[in-house]
């Protein structure tokens, strides 16, 4: 832990304008999936699939943030944030993923963005993070080009009804996982695994990025407009070409592939000859990629660990998955995905805060054009509560070395305009179900009652350093 000197040498190595945030999605916080005329969502599907989540839990009550806007805006007010990232639940707002509105879907979120706003928080929306409405599930999902115009339609509906409020608008959030853990291995929602569907999915999700950032900067070109993608460091597990090759591959899938769609207008010519051993790429029509090639002006990076990868691997994918699934990696299924022996979080990833600066550096040098915002960026531990407190150690020391991290790369000259702890507060982790805590504050399941932790208490007294230094300047 740091002493106040230290916190005051960390807080002034960042900008004087600068979000400082946390960060949360609608399936995983809000709850009451059945209130206010909210659709169905390809999530409310898949958790009552047997099997699906490890703890066989749901997001039905999730943290009932959807009922509790008074007491999450205080939480965030009381960490000292000036900013708060979460997402809208599509089938909240259009029920049946059509332009059919939900006017209380909406009135949940204008009335979240009124009360921040109210305690000077600023709002960064992501328009979607994975709760797709069944009912385009159903009529193919993904890997359908509809879905893409749907999301577009979307996109205008929600900016529509809020931007005059809000200025940062994240499109899609992990496309990578909506499509390789959804389509492919099928860990996530809905739950197929359909190699070639999942390529398809992967471009219909870019599409559908193209689509909404063109919709919210036709009505708005002063908005902000950003992609949420989460990036690795990738090392070859040894100098053998098998390896170097695996990871030239799953560089390109994960962190090449997207931002070269969005920044560059093309996909990279050697993940597209890769994945030809799957797909003939006929969804891709004329005019699609100057579609994806829309006015972006944040890059939005989600980091967590690093990857050290092997040619001769089998792996599902690189988070262990829980449930027995498939192969999240179409045309890479021999790629493995090897332990570097550093210390990992519960969720087995490794710790590497460098690989932080490394990827920030990375993607300033590849695409200058654009600032870069840390979206998500925290760690599972086991904690326990304890007298009213949390005294988790592990995550204050993994969110301390990654602001460091941070730090590092501003230094380089990265123009880093934020950092939004994942999470605000422990949630539905997915196909983890709650057996998985990332917040910086903690939440007892069956109450509801929160407690901020350790980490949430160091890191809202960095916050408060960094605003104050700034603001006395
Ligand atoms: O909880 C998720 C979040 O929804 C997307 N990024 C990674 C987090 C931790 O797994």
């Amino acid at each position: 832990m740091s002493t106040p000197n230290e916190g005051d040498a960390l807080a002034s190595r960042f900008p004087a304008a600068f979000a400082w945030g946390a960060a949360t999605s609608s399936y995983q916080v809000e709850g009451s999936t059945g209130a206010d005329g909210r659709g169905k969502s390809i999530w409310d599907s898949f958790v009552n699939e047997p099997g699906r989540v490890v703890d066989g839990s749901n997001g039905d009550t999730a943290i009932d943030s959807y009922r509790n806007i008074a007491g999450d805006v205080a939480l965030i007010k009381s960490l000292g944030l000036n900013s708060y990232r979460f997402s809208l639940s599509w089938p909240r707002i259009c029920p049946d993923g059509d332009g059919r509105v939900n006017d209380a879907g909406l009135k949940y979120y204008s009335d979240l963005v009124d009360a921040l706003l109210a305690e000077g928080i600023t709002p960064w929306i992501t328009l979607y993070h994975w709760d797709l409405p069944q009912a385009l599930e159903d009529a193919g999902g993904w890997p359908e080009r509809a879905t893409a115009l749907r999301f577009g339609e979307f996109a205008r509906i929600a900016h529509e009804a809020l931007g005059d409020r809000v200025k940062h608008w994240i499109t899609v959030n992990e496309p990578w996982c909506s499509a390789f853990l959804g389509y492919a291995s099928g860990e996530h929602a809905p739950g197929r695994r359909e190699p070639a569907s999942s390529i398809a999915a992967a471009h219909h999700l870019m599409l559908g990025h193209g689509l909404a950032a063109r919709a919210v900067k036709a009505a708005d070109p002063e908005a902000t407009v950003s992609i949420g993608l989460n990036f690795y460091p990738v090392h070859a597990a040894s100098a053998d070409p098998g390896d170097l090759d695996a990871a030239r591959r799953v560089d390109g899938v994960q962190n090449r592939w997207f931002t070269d769609a969005a920044l560059r207008g093309a996909y990279p010519e050697d993940v597209v000859e890769d994945f030809k051993a799957v797909t003939d790429f006929s969804f891709v029509l004329e005019g699609d990629m100057e579609t994806i090639h829309a006015p972006v002006e944040v890059l939005s990076v989600n980091y967590y660990s690093r990857f050290n990868v092997t040619g001769n691997g089998g792996a599902t994918s690189a988070s262990a998955a829980p449930t027995g699934a498939g192969s999240a990696w179409p045309a890479n299924e021999h790629i493995g995905f090897v332990p570097a022996g550093l210390p990992v979080t519960d969720m087995g990833w490794e710790i590497e805060p460098q690989g932080l600066t490394e990827t920030l550096k990375r993607l300033h040098a590849n695409y200058p054009e654009v600032a870069v915002a840390v979206t998500e960026n925290g760690a599972a531990f086991q904690d326990k509560l304890e007298g009213g407190r949390v005294h988790d150690l592990d995550r204050l020391e993994y969110v301390q070395s990654h602001l460091g991290a941070c730090a590092d790369a501003v230094a380089a000259g990265v123009p880093l305009v934020g950092y939004f702890a994942w999470s605000l507060a422990d949630n539905f982790e997915w196909a983890w179900g709650y057996t998985k805590r990332f917040g910086l504050v903690y939440v007892d399941f069956e109450t509801g009652e929160r407690t901020v932790k350790d980490s949430g208490l160091w890191y809202g007294d960095l916050v408060r350093r960094a605003r104050s230094n700034r603001e006395a300047e």
